[in-house]
């Protein structure tokens, strides 16, 4: 059997900068990946148009200055390949992928109590002992977005042309020109690969059940003396982020929104929209996301821009959301989006109107016609935050189920511990800083936190730490309560829980996933609980012995 200190599950962006940490220290690590290569999210998401929302240079990794100097972003959002390309250099760099075990799905990971041990059970081929292995510390990086899902359509089996959710695009090039194609799904990633895809199909339909508010993402290219200015300023662009609620670039306009006039709103609403980024969304005035008043007049502004850039009115109106206002679920960023609407090839149809029936063999049927495809696009999402957590049988003291503990409510300590489940650490669980901001600056803050705790441990003869329930209490009330200013909270989307595919999911009722208090306060928070000694965590030095007959570091 196996045995590591440290197994690592996951290895995207979080997985691959958590093992470069473990690496460091020396501590015995290994990485178990389902997948067959490492990049996770830019690993499989291969659709075309996928890229960065981030702007590039605040998507890399900030731990080596080596690795910041050398790189060089070509566009200001970049695209799919080239992400890969970087996370795939940053682990031959730093020669993680010895440490990696790829095509290992864990299918189960048990607490063992006596021995103070985790027990994984994995599905690689392997058989007998060979799908065990265990370890003292287990570390989740599963991804906040790495379970697609489907809709729940009768027939899907029966289509005879190519389909497939954009998680799943196949890896070689999916030939397009002159094909029928359907997309289903305008979140984020049908908002990007539409317009990428518009006038290079034959024909494309645009399935909508609800449409999203969104704005243009504004990429370009960075030149070599662009990038030489960046790395200049990296030190500032990091100490940027750092202080953003965001995690960007982007900073608050700290005037209030009835403070200044129509016109200085408006003023600041011109230029914001013809700047790159999530800059509409968060360089906007605060109130947007709390006061009914400021987010629906910022909404019809919005709108009068896609009834501007859609020739169409009767289109244009189907483009604008009724049951949400802009920014309080995750605006996609899009380029050329509401031209494609403007094509002659490019159709929508509106679910609302005319729902979905089911896949017939030569394509989809609505409640008022056929349409015959060749290529069906599932765009649909993911059982976000908590579904890949939920695939995996994880049994804490006494055997108790994490997926029974979070049937009803999540709960967590800062995101990153749970009580009941010791020596399990997510350095960007559900209710950690992560999920509402730029990812990586997110997964560093998660992984440093979670490693200095293990060092701190090690130091101090400490093998067994977990979180107490008050303190799990405590924190995640106070997520939920900072919901309660946030308009995000009345928003059926994956930021609340809701994914209409996933039953329990479906109806919309709130599941406080996110922490919204900025990125400053939570690694305030954190750090205010490492300084005291990991308040909130019982640390003890409960002594079980490594399984006999296992052997340490094993490595494939
Ligand atoms: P999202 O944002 O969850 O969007 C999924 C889209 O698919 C959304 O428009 C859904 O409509 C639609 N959908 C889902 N199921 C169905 C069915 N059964 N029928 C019709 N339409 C459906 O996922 P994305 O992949 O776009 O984005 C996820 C994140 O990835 C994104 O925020 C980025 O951070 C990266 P609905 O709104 O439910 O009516």
């Amino acid at each position: 059997m196996q045995h590591h200190e440290v197994i690592v599950v996951g290895a995207g962006v979080a997985g691959i900068y958590q093992i470069k940490r473990l690496v460091d220290l020396g501590i015995d690590a290994t990485v178990l990946e389902a997948g067959g290569d490492l990049g996770g999210t830019w690993q499989w998401n291969r659709y075309p148009g996928a890229r960065f929302d981030s702007e590039s240079y605040t998507y890399g990794y900030s731990f080596s200055r080596e690795l910041l100097d050398e790189w060089h972003w070509k566009e200001r959002f970049s695209g799919q390949p080239e992400n890969l390309r970087y996370l795939s250099h940053v682990a031959d760099k730093f020669g993680l992928r010895r440490y990696m075990q790829f095509n290992c799905r864990v299918e189960a990971a048990h607490y063992d109590e006596a021995q103070n041990l985790w027990h994984l059970r994995i599905d690689d081929g392997r058989s007998g002992d060979g799908r065990e292995l265990t370890c003292r510390f287990l570390i989740l990086t599963l991804g906040l977005l790495s379970i697609p899902t489907l809709p729940r359509l009768a027939g899907m089996e029966r289509f005879k042309g190519r389909s497939f959710h954009t998680f799943h695009w196949p890896h070689e090039p999916v030939e397009m020109a002159g094909k029928r194609v359907a997309v289903i799904g305008t979140g984020a990633t049908g908002i990007q690969v539409i317009g990428e895809i518009a006038d290079k199909v034959g024909e494309l339909t645009v399935f909508q059940r609800r449409p999203n508010w969104s704005a243009p993402l504004n990429n370009g290219p960075i030149s070599d003396a662009e990038m030489a200015n960046i790395r200049r300023r990296y030190d500032e662009i990091f100490a940027t982020c750092a202080r953003t609620p965001g995690g960007f670039e982007h900073e608050p306009d700290r005037r209030g929104f009835f403070e200044v006039s129509r016109e200085e709103r408006l003023a600041l609403w011109d230029r914001l929209y013809d700047e790159p980024g999530f800059g509409i969304w968060l360089r906007n005035f605060k109130e947007i996301f709390t006061d009914e008043q400021a987010n629906a007049e910022f909404s019809e502004y919005i709108a009068q821009r896609i009834r501007r850039r859609v020739k169409d009115p009767k289109v244009a109106e189907k483009l604008i959301p009724r049951d949400h206002g802009f920014g309080v679920q995750r605006v996609p960023l899009e380029t050329r989006y509401f031209e494609a609407y403007n094509r002659p090839n490019v159709h929508l149809v509106d679910l609302s109107e005319t729902p979905l029936e089911c896949v017939t063999e030569t394509g989809l049927r609505t409640s008022e016609r056929d349409y015959d495809f060749d290529i069906i696009v599932y765009a649909t999402g993911f059982d976000a935050i908590t579904g890949a957590f939920d695939r995996i049988d994880i049994q804490g003291v006494g055997g108790e189920k994490l997926a029974d503990k979070w049937r009803t409510t999540i709960s967590t300590f800062l995101g990153m511990m749970i009580a009941g489940f010791p020596n399990m650490l997510m350095p960007a669980g559900p209710q950690s800083g992560s999920a509402s901001t730029n990812y990586p600056r997110g997964i560093e803050t998660g992984v440093n936190w979670c490693t200095d705790l293990l060092e701190y441990m090690q130091a101090h003869g400490y093998t067994k730490c977990e979180a107490t329930e008050g303190a799990e209490k405590r924190w995640t009330d106070h997520v939920t309560n900072m919901y309660a200013m946030m308009l995000m909270r009345k928003a059926k989307s994956w930021f609340t829980g809701y994914n209409s595919n996933v039953p329990g999911h479906e109806q919309g009722t709130v599941r406080y996933l996110v922490y919204n208090g900025g990125a400053p306060k939570y690694v305030n928070t954190i750090n205010a609980v490492a300084a005291k000694g990991y308040e909130g965590v019982v640390l003890s030095a409960d002594r079980g012995a490594a399984p006999a007959g296992s052997q340490p570091t094993a490595v494939a």
